[in-house]
């Protein structure tokens, strides 16, 4: 990695002063990323490799976090479409809403970035805090994750509460991570090179990785559980939006009437949270989410991205991997 300025400073978790003690002290025992890979240090942990701040996020949800048995939870490994699936199923829930012609205008996906709309667990609601505030969200309420299977909160194992896992190729989503990092971070910490990239999310190291596990993880949940675990791939959802959004609706308990469904309430939903229409609005144009531009979080929404970037070594390399992790499960991306 290409730094514009030195990293000889103390580990970061030790400067930072947002972190518990106990996400501080079980750091102290981690095993840990070599330099500053992905622009942070990783520790790994049960499996998983978390920046400190997200495993501090991680270990406070972990704690307070109390799932409701109506809650509905978002999963994603990063840069797999989270912000899209948040829009699609916050449009799906809150459409009587806004169905009449004259409130269609006012609809919150208009005004908010969806990252507003479905708050991260990790990130936003339990970054630093152990007791945020929930009492504006209504029912069913719809919150987000990267976490893997493993990290989730016990209560969102225990109770009825459902998960929406969303997946993609591996080669898209390491493309997609590469060029949002680099727009994240290239400020101050410098670029990463593609082949930097590469080498660590191939070897798994990389935030949320090994990126296979993660989608393992979920994907052998939705086969033993399939009322409870709700698998997507986001080629799916672009090749056949209407089938894929109807699906989604049936699992989080709001499924299409006929009326509906010939009054083109779907493609309504489909347009709306469509690439061409979220990427071009004002709201998802300027401003921030958190460390990064509102505007990065739609950068080409495409599939098969992959081939203008990766040479024929790189991609015969993570192919193999993605056969040799997949083969037993039969799951192809
Ligand atoms: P996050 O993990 O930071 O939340 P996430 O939303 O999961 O990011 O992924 C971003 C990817 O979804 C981007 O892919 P790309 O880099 O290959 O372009 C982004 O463009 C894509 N994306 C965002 N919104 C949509 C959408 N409405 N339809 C399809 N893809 C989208």
């Amino acid at each position: 990695m290409a730094t514009s300025n030195d990293s000889s400073q103390l580990p970061a978790y030790l400067q930072d002063e947002n972190l518990t003690e106990e996400c501080k002290e079980l750091i102290r025992t981690l095993p840990t990323s070599n330099g500053r890979d992905w622009l942070w240090t990783l520790h790994l942990y049960q499996g998983f490799w978390f920046t400190a701040r997200h495993l501090n996020g991680v270990l406070l949800a972990r704690r307070h976090f109390r799932a409701a048995d109506s809650d509905i939870l978002l999963v994603a490994g990063p840069k797999t479409g989270t912000t899209w699936l948040k829009a699609v199923l916050f449009a799906l829930q809150k459409r009587s809403c806004y169905s009449e012609p004259d409130r269609k205008s006012n609809h919150p996906l208009l005004q908010k970035n969806p990252h507003e709309l479905i708050p991260y667990l990790e990130f936003t609601l339990y970054l630093k805090d152990q007791d945020p505030d929930l009492s504006g969200l209504t029912s069913p309420r719809m919150f987000a994750t990267h976490m893997p299977l493993g990290s989730l909160p016990q209560s969102v194992k225990d109770s009825e509460c459902r998960i929406v896992y969303l997946c993609r190729n591996p080669k898209d989503t390491l493309v997609s991570l590469w060029h949002f990092l680099n727009k994240v971070t290239s400020m101050e910490m410098g670029t990463y090179t593609l082949e930097e990239a590469f080498d660590l999310f191939c070897r798994g190291v990389s935030p949320y990785g090994p990126y296979w596990d993660h989608v393992l993880g979920y994907y052998k949940a939705s086969l033993e559980m399939p009322d409870k675990v709700l698998f997507l791939k986001y080629e799916e959802m672009k090749e056949r939006p209407i089938e894929q959004l109807k699906i989604l609706a049936d699992f989080s308990g709001c499924p299409f009437s006929e009326d509906e469904v010939a009054d083109g309430g779907i493609n309504d939903i489909v347009r709306l949270c469509s690439f061409d229409n979220l990427s071009k609005l004002e709201v998802n144009m300027t401003g921030k989410f958190r460390l990064a531009e509102t505007k990065s979080f739609f950068r080409k929404g495409e599939v098969g991205d992959w081939v203008n970037h990766l040479t024929p070594q790189m991609i015969e390399r993570i192919d193999c991997i993605t056969g040799e992790k997949f083969h037993a499960s039969g799951l192809k991306l």
